[in-house]
């Protein structure tokens, strides 16, 4: 049987509780200091409460007022906390002027931005103007001023995306009328030439469009770098060098350029350019299949029969002409697996390219 609770224990209980209180912690702290005396259950005013139906009958009054007297003064106690607790806490409303800002979450540019804005650096440093031209165009400025007959097969509807909706020709010719997606940006070219007297040195970014199914490494939309340069005495040997000065820039300061022979009708000679690999250095790792070097592109001179079309006289200008695949060059240089994520737009792979 405890002691039976007088008005000496309310004092003791009431000194006890101040005293924890002070050193409570925190607001819960001191919230579970509360409870532990004024609870509804099992705190020391509920069990002098209980202790009331199994006292002597004359001592009941004299229990329930201690109960009371203690609920009262630990309610006071309680009340008097809060309040100071509430003034010595930062009033709702009030502003902290030292707090950091929130940031806004920035965003950056597009891996194949990046990419193509540091070719772009890389080339006009080497002196070449950038131009840009129509992603619609017509079927002469994207296949008969560049030496592809009516019968050439990237004409037929199995690789190029032709639209339903002609524009005006300009050459005066029947098939002229028909209108594509362009499937390299050498039209831009041919638009610059047909503006332009020689000499020139340009770039022209672009994306580019065909009819591919989707896979590893074909997207039916894709970019392109393709580069000109028409001049007096231009040669092979300025064409290599500008490639090597830009694989040693873009990639690695020990680059090597390999050409190795190819056709294409614009140009002649015409060859696929491979630049050493810049993981092995040429010995050969996972990265070049063991083979030492990695495709970017390819190039020629440019072949007399563009030059007519455009009204460049082929006896006293020479050119030499490239293209480079930018999603091929952001593969290499950034190594991913799937060309497919630079147009998912998965933030997963687009924060990885913080710049
Ligand atoms: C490739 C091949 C090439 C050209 C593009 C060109 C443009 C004019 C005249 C002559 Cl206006 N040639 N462009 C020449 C050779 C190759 O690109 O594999 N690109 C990714």
């Amino acid at each position: 049987m405890p002691p039976i609770p007088d008005s000496a224990s309310v004092e003791t209980q009431i000194r006890a509780f101040a005293a924890d209180l002070r050193a409570a912690a925190s607001p819960r702290d001191a919230q579970t200091i509360r409870d532990k005396y004024l609870g509804r259950k099992n705190s020391i005013v509920a069990s002098w409460m209980q202790s009331i139906a199994s006292a002597p009958p004359d001592q009941k009054k004299k229990i329930g007022q201690a109960a009371n007297d203690l609920k009262q003064a630990i309610e006071a106690l309680w009340a008097d906390y809060q309040a100071s607790a509430a003034a010595e806490a930062p009033s709702a409303g009030a502003v902290d002027v030292t707090l950091p800002g929130r940031m806004p979450p920035l965003g950056h540019r597009h891996p194949l931005t990046i990419v193509r804005e540091r070719m772009e650096a890389i080339f006009t440093r080497m002196g070449f103007a950038i131009v840009e031209g129509p992603e619609i165009e017509d079927e002469w400025h994207c296949f008969d001023a560049l030496n592809m007959p009516a019968d050439h097969p990237a004409r037929d509807m199995q690789d190029t995306l032709y639209l339903a909706t002609p524009v005006k020709g300009e050459t005066g010719r029947p098939d002229d009328f028909r209108t594509m997606l362009r499937t390299h940006t050498s039209s831009i070219q041919i638009r610059y030439m047909q503006a332009h007297q020689p000499p020139i040195r340009i770039v022209a970014p672009g994306r580019v469009y065909r009819r591919d199914d989707l896979d590893l490494t074909h997207t039916p939309m894709f970019s392109q770098m393709e580069g000109l340069v028409v001049g007096p005495a231009v040669s092979l040997a300025d064409l290599k060098g500008t490639l090597v000065a830009f694989a040693r820039d873009m990639f690695s300061a020990t680059s090597r350029v390999r050409f190795r022979p190819s056709f294409f009708p614009y140009t002649e000679p015409s060859a696929e350019v491979d630049i050493s690999c810049w993981q092995c250095d040429g010995t050969g790792c996972a990265m070049c299949k063991q083979s030492g070097w990695l495709e970017v592109g390819g190039c020629g001179m440019v072949h007399p029969a563009v030059f007519e079309a455009v009204g460049y006289d082929a006896e006293r200008d020479t050119g030499f002409a490239f293209g480079i695949g930018i999603e091929r060059v952001a593969i290499l240089r950034h190594q991913v697996q799937d060309i497919r994520l630079f147009f998912e737009n998965d933030l997963r792979f687009l924060e990885q390219f913080p710049y």
